[in-house]
């Protein structure tokens, strides 16, 4: 029978937006706000690919997928507070997200920001909290590759990752800029929290380097791919489906792929990009279809 990935992604984000549900305790009045403001946005909705790339990697390696449910919700997480903060008026100033008014607009700037902060410190509090105690209960990570796992995620999501990519992207808006900029960009704001999901659950898997090294090529791969088709969305994709207002990045001078390459060009990159992608994964079993099947899916998604 052929895997149907529709079904698959919508059971595990129903998976994964069950437990996100709980992850946010609530603090009592007057500090209430904010935890109302990072559950307003943890739960708007978004695909959770990220998360179910972690959970599709633990398949592929022929592991329990409960191992990287904590990590698969704290990147979830960083990616939301990285969501919240990209919106705000100092950075893409936008109103809508995920079909839903931005943090700042439901809320205010200041909880808006304070959400942000509170969701990235609470990834790294989901992270390190002790796996084996109640609602996880996991006993089976080695220690060692749980800190290294940590190590990635925040490298990823920091000045060697998603921070240093969306300083770039900002420093470089209106200005016209060479392909290895925008490779820079690309590769940092957007790729590194998408290859790390795989590298992090590969490791929390206990995989063998050539495991490990094969899901972090294909991941970077995809998180390529996927940005290129972020850059396509803007152009030709549908505002009712992506939840926000198409053409932002043309409005605001932003260096992307099709700006760049053309709409063909830009969509022959990503081609080859999950052409890759797939090859480096080649020798995983059956196991990998789930992956497999999102690789092709990034390049088409239509939101
Ligand atoms: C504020 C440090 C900081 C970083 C912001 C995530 C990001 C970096 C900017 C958002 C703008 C953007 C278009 C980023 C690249 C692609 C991307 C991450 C799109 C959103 O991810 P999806 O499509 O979103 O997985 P959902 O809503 O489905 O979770």
């Amino acid at each position: 029978m052929p895997f149907d990935l529709k079904s698959y992604l919508a059971h595990y984000k129903k998976r994964v937006d069950a437990l996100l549900k709980e992850v946010i305790e609530m603090e009592p009045e007057p500090a209430k706000k904010v935890c109302e403001a990072m559950q307003y946005s943890l739960m708007a909705g978004g695909k959770r690919l990220r998360p179910i790339l972690m959970i599709s990697s633990a398949k592929a390696l022929e592991k329990d997928e409960s191992i990287v449910m904590p990590a698969a919700c704290a990147i979830e997480c960083i990616h939301t507070y990285s969501l919240i903060h990209d919106d705000l008026p100092a950075m893409d100033d936008d109103d809508l997200r995920r079909g839903k008014p931005t943090c700042h607009k439901a809320f205010n700037e200041a909880i808006a920001i304070l959400a942000g902060d509170g969701l990235l410190t609470l990834a790294f509090e989901v992270l390190s909290s002790d796996w084996s105690k109640s609602p996880w209960d996991i006993n089976y990570i080695d220690p060692m590759c749980k800190i290294e796992a940590i190590n990635l995620i925040a490298r990823a999501a920091g000045i060697k990752g998603m921070v240093g990519g969306q300083c770039a992207d900002i420093e470089t808006e209106g200005k016209t800029i060479e392909e290895k900029t925008l490779y820079y960009i690309h590769s940092h704001k957007t790729a590194a929290m998408i290859q790390v999901s795989l590298e992090a659950a590969a490791l929390l898997c206990n995989a063998n380097r050539r495991d490990r090294e094969a899901l972090a090529k294909f991941g970077f791969n995809l998180g390529l791919a996927f940005q290129i088709r972020d850059d396509l969305l803007d152009i030709e994709g549908d505002e009712k489906q992506i939840g926000k207002p198409i053409g932002s990045d043309i409005k605001k001078q932003k260096a992307t792929y099709p700006a760049l390459f053309g709409i063909e060009g830009a969509k022959k990159r990503a081609n080859e990009l999950i052409k890759d992608a797939l090859s480096y994964i080649e020798h995983l079993g059956d196991e990998a279809t789930p992956l497999r099947a999102i690789a092709q899916y990034i390049i088409y998604r239509d939101k």
